[in-house]
Formats: C-alpha cells, sequence, structure tokens
C-alpha cells in the first residue's frame, strides 16, 4: 500500500522527519477498539498498541490516537504487530464533548473534556435523512462543527426516495449553508450517489457525520458498490477462542479516496471555539451589527435589527432561536474548558510531587508505604 494512497503528504513527511532515522514508520489509524488499534502502514494492515511511555505520558484524552491519526510506530515483526508511539500533528479534527465531559468537575466529572472523532479529515459529508427525521436545526449543528475544523463541509440530503418536495428543503437548507455544496440522494436506490464520487479522489479523506439511522453506512455501501458487511466484518479469534467482531472505521473506496464512517454517533455535543458563531450565522451577526445597541440581547430593546428583521419575515425565528442557543451553549463551553484547563495543570503538578516523594527513602511505618 502507497502512503500517498492513505493521504500521506508534506505535511506529515515534515513532521514526521525527526523520527525517520530511528526505525519508526508512519502508520494511520483505522479503526480504534478499547485498548488495541488497526493500523494501515507499509507493510499492510496492522494491529497496534499504544506505547505504556506514551499513555503514561499523555493527560489528555484527545491526545492520544483517534481514526484518522497518524501516528510514529515501531514493527515487532515476529508478533505482526505495532507499537505507537507518537502522534503526528493533526491537520484537522472533529471533537465533541467526551461521555466523561457531561459530568461537573466535583461529581468526578472531567469538566468539558474533548473527545476527537476523527482526525486529518479534508471533506465531511454532513449527512441528514430526507424522512421524518429531518431537521434544519441539527443541519445547522454539524456545519458549526465544520466550520469550526476548517474543513470544506458539503450536506448530502439522504432519503431523496421518501421526500415530497426535494426543492423546497435544498432552498430552506440553502439559506443556512451559504456556499456549501448540497446534493440529495438515494443510497439504497442508489441515487445521486454518483455525485459524490467527485469528493473522492484519491489520498482524501472524507468523514461522514449525521445522527445515527440517517443513512451514512448505506451511503459507503453504495459508494463501495458491494455490501459492507463482506468487506469490513473481519473476525478475530482472540486467545480464548472467543470471536470478536472489529469494525473497521477508516475505508478504501476502490476509486482511491479514503472514508471515514463514524458509528453510534448519537445527539451531537458541539466542541467548537465560541467565536465560529461568527461564520456560523454569518447572517445573524450582520443583522446584530446594526441594532442600535452595541450591547442588545434582541429580546426589548428599541431599535432591535434583529427583531425587526423576524417581524417583516427576512429571518426565520428558529434560526435566531439556533443561533441564541449555539452561543449560549459555546459560552458555556468556555467556561468549563477553562476548568478542565485547570484541573489539568493540577494533575500534572501532583504527578510531579509524587514522582519526587517516591524518590525520598522509605522509613519505618513511612504512610507511603502501608497505603500500598
Ligand atoms: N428510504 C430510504 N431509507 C434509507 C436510505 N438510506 C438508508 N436507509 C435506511 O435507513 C436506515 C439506517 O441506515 P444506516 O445506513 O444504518 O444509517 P447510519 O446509522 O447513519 O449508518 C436503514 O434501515 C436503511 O435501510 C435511503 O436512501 N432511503
Ligand atoms: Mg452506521
Ligand atoms: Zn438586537
Amino acid at each position: 500500500m502507497n502512503l500517498t494512497e492513505l493521504g500521506w503528504n508534506s505535511f506529515f513527511q515534515k513532521h514526521f522527519e525527526e523520527f525517520k532515522e530511528e526505525g519508526f514508520i508512519p502508520a494511520r489509524i483505522i479503526t480504534i477498539q478499547k485498548t488495541t488499534c488497526q493500523v494501515y502502514c507499509e507493510y499492510g494492515e496492522l494491529s497496534a498498541t499504544v506505547s505504556g511511555k506514551f499513555r503514561y505520558e499523555t493527560n489528555l484524552e484527545s491526545d492520544l490516537p483517534a481514526v484518522g491519526d497518524w501516528v510514529v510506530a515501531t514493527i515487532l515483526k515476529d508478533e505482526g504487530k505495532a507499537i505507537i508511539h507518537r502522534l503526528l500533528p493533526r491537520k484537522s479534527k472533529f471533537s465533541r464533548i467526551s461521555a466523561d465531559g457531561k459530568k461537573p468537575i466535583d461529581e468526578g466529572g472531567g469538566g468539558a473534556a474533548e473527545q476527537v472523532i476523527s482526525a486529518n479529515i479534508d471533506t465531511v459529508f454532513l449527512v441528514s435523512g430526507l424522512d421524518q427525521e429531518y431537521n434544519l436545526r441539527r443541519i445547522e449543528r454539524y456545519l458549526t462543527l465544520a466550520y469550526s475544523s476548517e474543513v470544506k463541509p458539503v450536506i448530502v440530503l439522504n432519503k431523496a426516495d421518501v421526500c415530497q418536495d426535494i426543492d423546497g428543503v435544498i432552498l430552506e437548507v440553502e439559506k443556512i449553508a451559504f456556499g456549501v455544496p448540497i446534493h440529495p440522494v438515494s443510497a439504497v436506490k442508489n441515487e445521486g450517489i454518483d455525485q459524490l464520487t467527485q469528493y473522492l479522489q484519491s489520498g482524501v479523506t472524507v468523514s461522514l457525520l449525521g445522527s445515527s439511522g440517517v443513512g451514512k453506512s448505506t451511503i459507503i455501501n453504495s459508494l463501495l458498490g458491494i455490501d459492507r458487511q463482506e468487506v469490513n466484518v473481519v473476525s478475530e479469534s482472540t486467545g480464548k477462542g472467543k470471536h470478536t467482531t472489529s469494525y473497521r472505521e477508516l475505508i478504501i473506496l476502490p476509486g482511491g479516496g479514503l472514508i471515514i464512517d463514524n458509528p453510534g454517533m448519537r445527539e451531537l455535543q458541539l466542541w467548537a471555539d465560541e467565536d465560529i458563531i461568527e461564520t456560523a450565522f454569518e447572517d445573524v451577526e450582520a443583522l446584530a451589527s446594526q441594532c442600535r445597541f452595541r450591547d442588545c440581547k434582541h429580546d426589548t430593546e428599541p431599535g432591535c435589527a434583529i427583531r425587526e428583521a423576524i417581524e417583516n419575515g427576512e429571518l426565520d425565528p428558529g434560526r435566531f432561536e439556533s443561533y441564541m442557543k449555539q452561543k449560549k451553549e459555546l459560552r458555556y463551553l468556555e467556561l468549563k474548558k477553562d476548568k478542565k484547563k485547570a484541573r489539568e495543570v493540577q494533575k500534572k503538578f501532583g504527578k510531579m510531587v509524587k514522582q519526587k516523594l517516591s524518590q525520598i527513602p522509605r522509613y519505618k511505618n513511612d504512610p507511603r508505604t502501608k497505603k500500598r
């Protein structure tokens, strides 16, 4: 397998240079299970684990490998396995708030912890279903995420076969997605899927984002032209003779191009910088700048350009609501992020103190010994 076909380029090459001499090789993460991953490298597909040192030195979940990451690895030739020693810098990434981040710090949660969903993405397909689950506000959320990741978004409206008014929907989506390409498709009927291949040139990585059930896997099957089950569900015998199923998330398409499925995505917890709202809600921000008062809450203030625009039908009240909601959400996240940072500093300091303490020789009845 050629590294360029896997998405390798001068950006990664530059960062890999310092490791080249020492017998390290670059590898790309294609799937992650609990403690092992599958990687692609010049030797093909291998299972890999993160080295103890790497894990120990990493305080943040987001600094560990995610699907799509390029890593610095060594090969254990006899075992046909790889060890991951480092993460190469990411060109782009999608993140959300990790499950751990939902609990407040004083209840043992991690404040707002970042969980990287996928890394080194060139283009993202924001997939929605045109069935009863269709929701313009959700597309807005995914767009905010795409803008904050600096990845080129493409809106894919799947299940066109069950939609009565595709043109109407497209008009509506166009209004919230300035200049973003929109493709209505039907994955089950294999209609419109060929329009998507233009984004999938060799070495280009496309990630699919969308709630579960919108048809991401079906789209991938359709692009592959074969049932993915046959291609990707690899049964591995573990030592105990138990069969586990490894789910490959980064897939190489026959025509070149790499695609990342994101299975198990439930509702989207935004992870973005607060100021991305200016890009995602350019239209609302432009109106807000015309309000009489700079700190207008767009509530009851006189001379509010936003309320005026809503009254005369220029601004969809639903979009305004989304704007206020996302703004509030990201402001809140910003506060939680700071707490998280504080905790990390504490943790690092704690580690240092522990290390120093362990260097002091133990004495009789030393509480450090007793604790064990
Ligand atoms: N009507 C219709 N159903 C679809 C289409 N694409 C997928 N589905 C159905 O939607 C359900 C969820 O599809 P799946 O690919 O598993 O969604 P995922 O969770 O996003 O991967 C399945 O029952 C599919 O058969 C489509 O184009 N039209
Ligand atoms: Mg799926
Ligand atoms: Zn206002």
